[in-house]
């Protein structure tokens, strides 16, 4: 019974430890300047707080980082960052435009990643040994997701991001996502900073449903799987 229990505990920080950081927000096609204006908004579903030092971000072209693009930053359990192009932007330009209280991280090499208007893909990496050899394919992000522009998906419209309203909802189906524009919640960048002003975006906030806590789920999944062990060795 002991051993039982030890496997849900396992098999809990297995699932706990993949897919808490999810993509919920993207300013792929920015008014301003590109890709100096891009942004990514990610929110930590976790159960507990992540430490991105160290971590990678970029697409899925040719062009690779040769080290770690995400030099510090914290993410709490059920908080959110904005992770935006400090190589063009300062955290106080972008404060200026976007207003304060975010939760800012810097990451380099941005134009390496630059986010395509017609669609792209985004990665994230929990390490550089991780990443290398692996920009392209992909295999090894622990968060990441394909977006586009046309079909199901918002339109790609200069200056407006595109949001998740569920976050539980598949992230690389553009079912999932809505333009920010008009959006409850959502609100216009100033001219500011060198940012153009009225962009249409609500970084560092929640707009719709969010997922239902990992803790509560995993406890779930951890029940469930102690039931049927139980039921075949017991
Ligand atoms: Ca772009
Ligand atoms: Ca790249
Ligand atoms: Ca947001």
């Amino acid at each position: 019974m002991k051993h039982i229990g030890l496997l849900g505990v396992i098999l809990s920080i297995a699932v706990c430890s993949q897919g808490s950081l999810i993509i919920s927000e993207i300013m792929y096609n920015p008014a301003s300047s590109e890709p100096a204006w891009e942004w990514i908004e990610l929110y930590n579903s976790g159960p507990a707080a992540v430490d991105l030092a160290g971590y990678v971000i970029d697409d899925d072209n040719t062009s690779s980082h040769a080290r770690a693009n995400i030099g510090a930053g914290m993410i709490a359990s059920d908080g959110l960052a904005v992770l935006y192009n400090a190589d063009s932007v300062s955290a106080a330009d972008f404060t200026a435009a976007w207003g304060g209280g975010l939760n800012l991280i810097a990451v380099s090499g941005w134009s390496a990643m630059g986010l395509n208007n017609s669609g792209d893909r985004i990665g994230l990496w929990s390490s550089f040994s991780s990443y290398s050899g692996d920009h392209e394919t992909h295999t090894l992000t622990v968060s990441g997701l394909r977006y586009g522009a046309g079909g199901a998906w918002p339109g790609s419209e200069d200056g407006t991001a595109i949001y998740r309203p569920n976050l539980s909802a598949d992230g690389s189906a553009g079912a999932s996502w809505a333009s920010c524009r008009d959006a409850a919640g959502s609100f216009q960048s100033l001219m500011a900073g060198g940012n153009v002003g009225g962009e249409w975006g609500s970084p560092g906030v929640f707009v719709g449903v969010v997922p239902e806590p990992a803790a509560i789920a995993l406890i779930g999944v951890s029940t469930l799987l102690m039931l049927i062990f139980r039921r075949i060795w017991g």
